[in-house]
C-alpha cells in the first residue's frame, strides 16, 4: 500500500477536507503492514473503494423561524460503506458541520460498527443549522424539513440513522414522527427514539457506560483497577453525562465538565445525583454553556475558555468533539504524569497528540473502540423492533457489557506491540479494517 499516493490522490480530489483527510491517514497507517500481508485486498483495490463513501445525500432545508421569517440549511447523508449491514450511524445538527466533518465520521462509523460485532454498516448525517437557542417549535419544524428530503433514501434494512451532537431524544422523536407520517410504517428506522414508540432502555446512557466498561478492561490489562482514579471529562452532554455517571458508580471521581465557554473544576467530585442531572439541565437550557455549574455549586471553579487537560488526573476522557486535544494539551497530560487517554469524542485527538502519546508510552484508546458501546446499542435497538419485543434494563445493559469486553478483546488482538505495549489505536483500526475488508472481498467487485 502506498499511503502517500493514496492520500495524495484523495486531496488532489476533496481539497481542504482536514478532518475527512486526517481520519484517512490514521487508518492507513495502522493498517498498512497487516494490509501487505494479503495480495488479495491490493488485487481488488479494497483500500481505494473503502476510502471512498458508496455515496453522499446533499440537500437543502427549508423552515420558518419563530418570526417569520425562512431559513434555508443545508442537510446531508453519508452512505459510507454497508459492506457488513444496512448504513447506520447518527446525525450532527452543529454550526460546523460539513463534507469534510460528516466523511470523516462516516469513515470511522464504518470501521467501529465493524468492531460492535453486529451487522451494521457505516454512515453519518447532518446539517450546519445550529440548535443553540433555538425554541422548541422552531426545533421541531426544522426536524420535520430535514426528514421531508431525508426519508426516501433510508428504511430499517437499508439506512438507520440515530443521534449525534445536536441530536437527542427529542430531536430523533421529531424526525421520526415526520418519518412515519410520509412513510404510513412503523418500523425501526431510528435508533434512540422514545420508550413508548420503539426506543431502547439503557440507550440514552449506553455510549457513556460503554466507555466506562472499555476503560475497566483497558485497567485491568495493565493490572490497574478504577475504583479511587480521578478523571477529568470534557463535554457536558448526553455522552459526558453517561460517563459520569458509570464512572461515579464504579468508584472514580470526575472533577471536570466543560462546554464552549471553559471548564469547571469540582474538587469533591461531581458525584452527587444533584451534581450529574444538573448537567441535564445545563444542556436542557440551550444555551451551551457551563459556567453555571459553579454558581449553582460554589466549591468549585469556572475556568473561562479553558479546558481540562491543564489538570493532574489519573484519567483523561474527552467526551466533547474531534480534535479537543491538541499537542500541546497532550504534552500538559504527559507533564502532569496522566496514564491513560480515553477518547470518548469521535477523532477526540490531534494526529499530533496521539502521537506524543504513544511516544510517552502513554495508553492511548480511541473514540472508534471506546465510544462504541453507543452505536452497539442502537443495533440491539435494531434488533429489538425487528422482533417486536422490548429488553429489560439488565438485559440490554449484560448485551453492552459483554460487547464492550469483546471490543477489548478486538483490540488486544491486533494491537499488543512486542514489547508488551499496547496500542489500542492500531489494534482498533486493523480489527475494524479486516471485518469490512473481508466482507467486501467476498462480496465482489462493484
Ligand atoms: O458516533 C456515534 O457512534 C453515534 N453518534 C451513534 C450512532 C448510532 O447510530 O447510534
Amino acid at each position: 500500500m502506498n499511503v502517500d499516493k493514496i492520500l495524495a490522490n484523495l486531496e488532489a480530489k476533496h481539497p481542504g477536507e482536514l478532518e475527512y483527510l486526517q481520519a484517512v491517514r490514521e487508518v492507513l497507517l495502522s493498517v498498512k503492514d497487516e494490509y501487505n500481508k494479503h495480495p488479495e485486498f491490493e488485487q481488488a483495490r479494497i483500500i481505494e473503494r473503502m476510502v471512498e463513501p458508496d455515496r453522499i445525500y446533499t440537500f437543502r432545508v427549508t423552515w420558518i423561524d419563530d418570526n417569520g421569517e425562512v431559513q434555508v440549511n443545508q442537510g446531508y447523508r453519508v452512505q459510507f460503506n454497508n459492506a457488513i449491514g444496512p448504513y447506520k450511524g447518527g446525525i450532527r445538527f452543529h454550526a460546523s458541520v460539513n463534507l469534510s466533518i460528516l466523511k470523516f465520521l462516516g469513515f470511522e462509523q464504518t470501521f467501529k460498527n465493524a468492531l460492535t460485532t453486529l451487522p451494521m454498516g457505516g454512515a453519518k448525517g447532518g446539517s450546519d443549522f445550529s440548535p443553540r437557542g433555538k425554541s422548541d417549535a422552531e426545533i421541531m419544524r426544522f426536524c420535520q424539513a430535514f426528514m421531508l428530503e431525508l426519508w426516501r433514501n433510508i428504511g430499517p434494512d437499508k439506512d438507520v440513522p440515530a443521534g449525534d451532537i445536536g441530536v437527542g431524544g427529542r430531536e430523533v422523536g421529531y424526525m421520526y414522527g415526520m418519518y412515519k407520517k410520509l412513510t404510513h410504517e412503523c418500523t425501526g428506522t431510528m435508533t434512540g427514539k422514545g420508550l413508548e414508540f420503539g426506543g431502547s432502555l439503557i440507550r440514552p446512557e449506553a455510549t457513556g457506560f460503554g466507555a466506562l466498561y472499555f476503560v475497566e478492561e483497558l485497567l485491568k490489562d495493565q493490572g490497574d483497577d478504577i475504583k479511587g482514579k480521578t478523571i477529568a471529562v470534557s463535554g457536558f452532554g448526553n455522552v459526558a453525562w453517561g460517563a459520569v455517571t458509570k464512572a461515579t458508580q464504579l468508584g472514580a471521581k470526575v472533577v471536570t465538565i466543560s462546554g464552549p465557554d471553559g471548564y469547571v473544576y469540582d474538587p469533591d467530585g461531581i458525584n452527587t445525583p444533584e451534581k450529574i442531572n444538573y448537567m441535564l439541565e445545563l444542556r436542557a437550557s440551550g444555551n451551551d454553556i457551563v459556567a453555571p455549574y459553579a454558581e449553582k455549586f460554589p466549591n468549585s471553579t469556572f475556568y473561562p475558555g479553558r479546558r481540562p487537560w491543564e489538570l493532574k488526573v489519573d484519567i483523561a476522557m474527552p467526551c466533547a468533539t474531534q480534535n479537543e486535544v491538541s499537542r500541546d494539551d497532550a504534552q500538559h497530560l504527559a507533564d502532569n504524569g496522566v496514564k491513560y487517554v480515553a477518547e470518548v469524542s469521535n477523532m477526540g485527538c490531534t494526529a499530533e497528540a496521539i502521537d506524543l502519546f504513544i511516544e510517552k508510552r502513554m495508553i492511548y484508546a480511541p473514540g472508534k473502540a471506546v465510544n462504541a458501546g453507543g452505536v452497539a446499542t442502537s443495533g440491539l435497538e435494531m434488533t429489538q423492533n425487528a422482533q417486536h419485543i422490548y429488553w429489560s434494563e439488565q438485559e440490554v445493559d449484560a448485551r453492552l457489557h459483554t460487547i464492550m469486553r469483546d471490543i477489548h478483546e478486538q483490540c488486544v488482538k491486533y494491537g499488543r506491540e512486542d514489547d508488551g505495549y499496547m496500542n489500542y489505536m492500531k489494534g482498533a483500526n486493523i480489527a475494524g479494517f479486516m471485518k469490512v475488508a473481508n466482507a467486501m472481498l467476498a462480496q465482489g467487485i462493484y
